[in-house]
This record gives C-alpha cells, sequence and structure tokens, in this order.
C-alpha cells in the first residue's frame, strides 16, 4: 500500500482477521453522529487491511427518541441518554464527542479522567482557557487526543502540505483563506446553538474560521500576530420555539483577519454565512518563491498549481491538476485514479488514523490535530474576537 508519504502507512495494520477491536461510544446523533458512523462503518472494507475494527458500543444524546433511532439506523448496541454512563461501559476505549460545543468540555474531561481515548469535533471548545482545561486532562490522563480538523485528510490538502514540506514553493510569502456558506442570510431563521454564544462559543469564527486557522498551521506555521474585525448583521431572530419571541444574536455572522506568521509570510483569513450562492466554499491559496498552489473545497480532488520555472513560451500558467493517483496521499485505499471520493471519506482517513494512533501507540501529530492543536485554535480565534472589539493588533502567545 501507498504510504502517501506516511498518510496511509501500514503502522498498526494487521492482516484480515487479526485486527483488534476498538469499542466506540460517541456523544450526538446529529449530523457529526452521522459522519462519524458513516466512517467507522467504512474503515473495516476500506482502510484494509484495518488497524482496528470499530465496534459500535454506544451512543448517547438528550431525546430518547431520537438517540434510540440513531442507534438502530448506524447499528449501535446500546443507546443512552446519560453520557456518563456510556462513558463507565468497559467496552468503551474510544470516546467521540460529536455534541454542540457547550457539551464538549465536561464529557471529554470526565471520559480522559476514565482512561478512555478521546476524540472531539471542532471548534475544541468555547474559548482558549475552555480548550486549556481539555488539553490539561488528556496530557494527565496519559491518553490519546484528536481533535475533527478534518480537512488536513482531503488528499489534495496533504499533497499541497508534501509539496510545502518538500520545498518546491520554496520560502512562502502568503497564505490566503476563505470559507463561505450562505445558510443563514434570511434573518427568519432561528437562533440555533450556533448563534448563541454561551452554548457555541462563537459564530462564523470557530464554526468555519477554526477550519482555516488549523490549515494555515498544518500547511505553513504559527502566526505571530492578528487584527480582526467581526460583525453580526442580523442581531435578533426568532428563538423557533413557536413562541413568536426572538433572542439576540451574540455571535460574529462573519469576520476578516490579517495575519504575519512566525515564518513572515503574511496571511488573510475570512469566513461568513451570508455570501449567497457559497454553499460550503472554502478556498485555500499559498503563494511562494517558486510558486503557487490553489484549493477549493467544491473542488476537493483538484489542486491549482503555478510553477515559475515552467517556460513561458509553453507551459508557464496555473495548471489543475487532478489528486487522484494511487501515488497521492489516501488514493490507495480507494479507487483508479479519476474516480472521485468525497467530503465523507476525510472522517474515514481522520479515524483510521486515530486509531492507528491508538493500536500502534504512534502519534496523532503532526497528521492529524490534537487537543494542543484545537488550544492554539481556541488562542488564535480569541485574539481575532481581541482585537475586533479593542480595534488594535494581537499578539499570539500560547501557554502549551
Ligand atoms: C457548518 O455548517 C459546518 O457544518 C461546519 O460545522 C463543519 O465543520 C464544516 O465542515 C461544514 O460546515
Amino acid at each position: 500500500m501507498s504510504d502517501g508519504g506516511g498518510f496511509t502507512s501500514m503502522a498498526g495494520a494487521k492482516a484480515e482477521g487479526q485486527a483488534p477491536e476498538i469499542g466506540i461510544g460517541i456523544l450526538g446523533y446529529a449530523f457529526m453522529g452521522k459522519a462519524h458512523s458513516n466512517a467507522f462503518k467504512k474503515i473495516p472494507y476500506m482502510m484494509y487491511p484495518p488497524a482496528a475494527i470499530p465496534r459500535l458500543v454506544g451512543i448517547a444524546g438528550r431525546n430518547a427518541d431520537s438517540v434510540n433511532e440513531a442507534a438502530r439506523r448506524y447499528g449501535y448496541e446500546r443507546a443512552y441518554t446519560d453520557w456518563r454512563e456510556m462513558v463507565d461501559n468497559p467496552d468503551v476505549q474510544v470516546f467521540d464527542n460529536g455534541g454542540p460545543n457547550d457539551a464538549h468540555a465536561e464529557p471529554c474531561i470526565v471520559a480522559a479522567q476514565a482512561g478512555k481515548h478521546v476524540f472531539c469535533e471542532k471548534p475544541l471548545a468555547r474559548t482558549a482557557e475552555e480548550a486549556k482545561t481539555m488539553l490539561d486532562a488528556v496530557e494527565k490522563a496519559g491518553v490519546k487526543h484528536m481533535v475533527a480538523y478534518n480537512y488536513r485528510f482531503v488528499p489534495a490538502i496533504a499533497q499541497a502540505r508534501q509539496l510545502i514540506q518538500s520545498g518546491a514553493l520554496g520560502r512562502i510569502f502568503h497564505f490566503r483563506g476563505v470559507y463561505l456558506q450562505e445558510w443563514i442570510i434570511d434573518p427568519n431563521f432561528p437562533k440555533i446553538w450556533r448563534l448563541d454564544k454561551a452554548q457555541a462559543g462563537s459564530g462564523a469564527l470557530g464554526d468555519l474560521g477554526s477550519h482555516v486557522i488549523d490549515l494555515a498551521r498544518f500547511l505553513i506555521g504559527e502566526p505571530k500576530k492578528v487584527m480582526g474585525m467581526t460583525q453580526t448583521f442580523v442581531k435578533q431572530r426568532p428563538l423557533g420555539d413557536g413562541s413568536g419571541a426572538t433572542g439576540t444574536v451574540d455571535v460574529d455572522d462573519a469576520f476578516v483577519s490579517l495575519l504575519e506568521f512566525e515564518n513572515g509570510a503574511l496571511g488573510t483569513i475570512e469566513a461568513s454565512r451570508f455570501c449567497q450562492g457559497r454553499k460550503n466554499h472554502q478556498i485555500i491559496e499559498i503563494n511562494g518563491e517558486k510558486g503557487s498552489i490553489k484549493f477549493n473545497l467544491e473542488r476537493m480532488n483538484e489542486l491549482e498549481v503555478f510553477w515559475a520555472d515552467d517556460k513561458p513560451e509553453t507551459t508557464q500558467g496555473f495548471r489543475n491538476v487532478l489528486v487522484s493517483e494511487p501515488y497521492h496521499p489516501y488514493w490507495s485505499n480507494w479507487w483508479p485514479q479519476g474516480h472521485m471520493i468525497g467530503w465523507e471519506h476525510t472522517f474515514v482517513h481522520e479515524f483510521d488514523h486515530f486509531f492507528r494512533a491508538i493500536v500502534g501507540n504512534t502519534a496523532v501529530d503532526p497528521i492529524g490535530a490534537t487537543f494542543v492543536d484545537g488550544y492554539r485554535n481556541a488562542v488564535i480565534c480569541d485574539a481575532i474576537v481581541e482585537s475586533a472589539q479593542g480595534g488594535r493588533m494581537v499578539d499570539i502567545r500560547y501557554d502549551a
């Protein structure tokens, strides 16, 4: 199997029938519950031979009818309305937190204290302070930990990182990232948890911006200072509970930011949920001394590249590369070249990486995001909000 630059190495893999089971207990049965469960079921026969066979031990959620239906739908052995009871199940070796942001800290900390390996959806927490308590807990417990920055596991992104790490772009001058959606532009869209600071921590910043911030760190390194602006375009929304009452939106609908990186590169990162026509529009562009690369999530199997040493009279210009060859990251698990994979497969790669790290006792980072990455991401998000409120540049300082 091609190791794709260490992305699908055989570390921890077992011949068919020898792979150990790994018991999963997941909190949350909505969007991420579906994406994660789909990945657990695909791993044994697609990331083959698997390092571990996920055993769907339990799924937890507040609504009994919904969580029982999810257990039947995805094939979990038990449904729980109390996540603590699920964490206490000795058959649960991995606690997977797919819940809303205000349900990340306590369950992850309790699971780590119970000796479970912990996987948590992004953003890790609502603030850097809350993220640090989670990081301290998993490090003290000595368990493996990972944050679901799944776009690291897009083959084209992994390929971009290989190009940058190989020096093919040379010195990096710019990182430019946007993440644009449109789904709350209707002022009658209700004030759901993602629009409430107490539950979400932030709006487009933590939900979408944190993905781009993570890719900036993954691809070119640490930012050293940021300047940010935020805006809430619709400040009152119906609560959506039939009462006819409205609530104040206390998170950002959009943000823009300027960054200077430790390596001298300059960056811009923005995210918005008010961009009509943009469905899940994440663009990453990196400009270096030897060339440029551009990634578009809505065309996720492609990478646009420009090489300065191409002959001007022949091929110089941006080229569109189909990242689908057996030697490209992760592709040896899937299909012949040109047969596309999609958004869901990033979760298959992501969990396979986590399970291999657990079974083989190998490092989750730098390929996967750990709680250190989740904490540092939260520090950057907090700095962007601080800058927006204070109207000045803010230095990035980590405590881990
Ligand atoms: C927001 O709608 C969202 O679902 C994010 O929460 C995900 O992290 C992103 O991958 C897609 O958009």
